[in-house]
């Protein structure tokens, strides 16, 4: 009879599984311990940098990413990057080590007492399988869960003498198992929508992170073109569905009630496909829609759909239905939109650039089909503005806005997409969430770009306390930090670039490099 090790480390394997992102504790050794030779650990230093690059290989690569992670003190670290998990629908598969079976009762060292509760509500579902026999099928599960659409991060807690126990020999049919989710949307319900937008006189359409999640991004452009409709990106957006260079982008929503009611003036029909309506943040009250607007949600979340204040929602793959709507729609006789006109120059300082200018060096130098991974809040507009994306999965943002996920989610896209290079565009504050990712990056040679935009200041919560009138509010600098000294000391190889000669020369450099480098660029105050 194989031992529950032999069998979950078979099941990974069947199920394509091959990377373990952890941190490991005495609780997780007997299950790391004979590690196979196909399997490759990645060790993460804090589980936070964990669980954000396994977040990033899991968003690259499409499929579950793997996690190990020690116990309640390892689970509690990583719940940050969980909240970005959740709301980006990521396949994660988190474990966890337990103490023994027998030593759990009396609240020994490290025994995680109630395991399955500590990781919610950021996770689909939590278990800690009642008996050893159990922890196969258990991980079976996991995966399969964590697969199953809606998408979402999945946890269980396992006992470490469950490792070497043996299984029942019925553990072999968990190896064969495949769960096929059924797509095509009802045509009845392709008619209607398809009437419903050919008969609306100015549709425009919006777009969420799941077209791109489900690489629906052609399918989207088509539609755009055949109905020549204005395409905006859903608020807070954690990743780019739509070529943002193409006529008809409009570029991101506020993320304010009053604010989109605002940017959609004067259309009568707004479609919402692979978005929450709405992930607002600022709060900034006033009609949900302009007035004489309806609005159809197309999502494959049936909990996004049913928390939605308004509009009439479709549940499905956004894929199968963008696919089945394309034939039963004629094209417009409207004109197509005009494109976007190129926004202006601003000027540098001394030895300060402007993130426009940063952004703009990037462009110039970095491959077409680069990848971003963002996480300088104060600068996305500008950012969208300056940077074409044009392929699918271009951008990664923190769904959630929780920090720290720039530094590690760049490590793990890269992990994830050898073949496109990963430039990270991090704030001085977001940069320290989880700056032991650098470590990562050095230790495994992942050849991230790390761009640190250094304006000495949590920029967002400037533009917000402006806002709130809150700008007395103490903790907003964060001045004297030096990353390129912390770079260096966890082995990264850095510049400092405080003009565009400079950074181009530095782009130049690391493009060529097959080991990361961190490039400090001390940036203007939006
Ligand atoms: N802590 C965590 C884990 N997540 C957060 N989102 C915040 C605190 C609050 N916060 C924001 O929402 S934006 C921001 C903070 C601290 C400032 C980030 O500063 P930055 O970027 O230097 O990375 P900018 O461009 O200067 O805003
Ligand atoms: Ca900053």
């Amino acid at each position: 009879m194989p031992s529950v090790h032999a069998i979950s480390y078979e099941l990974l394997r069947r199920q394509g599984i091959a990377k373990i992102f952890g941190n490991p504790g005495s609780n997780e050794l007997p299950f790391l311990k004979g590690m196979p030779a196909d399997f490759e650990y990645i060790l993460g230093l804090h589980e936070g940098v964990v669980t954000g690059m396994a977040d990033g290989y899991a968003l690259a690569s499409g499929k579950p990413a793997f996690v190990n992670l020690h116990a309640a003190a390892g689970t509690g670290n990583a719940m940050g990057a969980l909240t970005n998990a959740w709301y980006s629908h990521s396949p994660l598969v988190l474990t966890a080590g337990q103490q023994a079976r027998s030593m759990i009762g009396v609240e020994s060292m490290l025994a995680n007492v109630d395991a399955p509760q500590l990781p919610r509500p950021l996770v689909k579902w939590s278990y800690e399988p009642a008996c050893a026999e159990d922890t196969p099928r258990a991980l079976s599960q996991a995966i399969h869960s964590a697969n199953a659409r809606p998408r979402g991060p999945v946890y269980v807690s396992i006992p470490h003498d469950d490792w070497q126990r043996e299984t029942g020999d019925d553990a072999r049919h968990l190896l064969a198992r495949e769960l096929h989710q059924a797509g095509a949307p009802q045509v009845a319900q392709v008619e209607q929508l398809a009437l419903r937008l050919q008969s609306a006189n100015n549709p425009v359409l919006v777009l969420g992170p799941e077209v791109d999640a489900e690489q629906a991004n052609a399918l989207a452009v088509a539609l755009a073109e055949r109905l020549k409709m204005p395409v905006w990106v859903a608020p807070s957006a954690s990743r780019c569905p739509f070529p943002n260079r193409h006529p008809c982008f409009r570029g991101v929503l506020p993320a304010a009630i009053a604010g989109i009611t605002e940017q959609l003036e004067g259309h009568d029909l707004v479609v919402v496909v692979g978005a929450p309506v709405f992930r607002y943040h600022k709060y900034a009250p006033g009609h949900y829609l302009p007035d004489g607007a309806r609005l159809i949600h197309v999502t494959s979340d049936a909990d996004e759909a049913a928390r939605a204040p308004m509009g009439e929602a479709y549940v499905g793959s956004v894929h199968a239905m963008l696919e089945a709507l394309l034939p039963h729609l004629q094209p417009s006789e409207r004109p197509m939109p005009e494109a976007l006109p190129a926004p202006g120059g601003v000027a540098d300082e001394e030895s300060r650039m402007a993130p426009a200018n940063v952004f703009e060096a990037v462009n110039a130098l970095a491959p077409k089909d680069a990848i971003y991974v963002k996480e300088a809040t104060s600068t996305v507009e500008i950012f969208w503005e300056r940077v074409e994306m044009r392929h699918p999965g271009s951008y990664f943002f923190p769904a959630a806005g929780g920090l720290g996920f720039g530094l590690p989610a760049a490590v793990g896209v890269q992990l994830a997409r050898p073949e496109r290079q990963v430039i990270a565009l991090v704030g001085d504050g977001s940069a320290n969430y989880a700056i032991t990712a650098l470590w990562s990056a050095a230790q495994y040679r992942v050849p991230v770009i790390f761009i640190i935009l250094k304006n000495g200041t949590y920029g967002a919560l400037r533009g917000f306390a402006r806002h709130m009138q809150a700008e007395d509010a103490p903790g907003l600098d964060v001045p004297d930090i030096d990353f390129c000294a912390l770079a260096k000391g966890y082995g990264v190889e850095t510049v400092c670039a405080s003009n565009r000669e400079r950074l181009e020369a530095a782009l130049t450099k690391g493009l060529a490099m097959d080991a990361p480098l961190l490039i400090e660029v001390p940036t203007l105050q939006t």
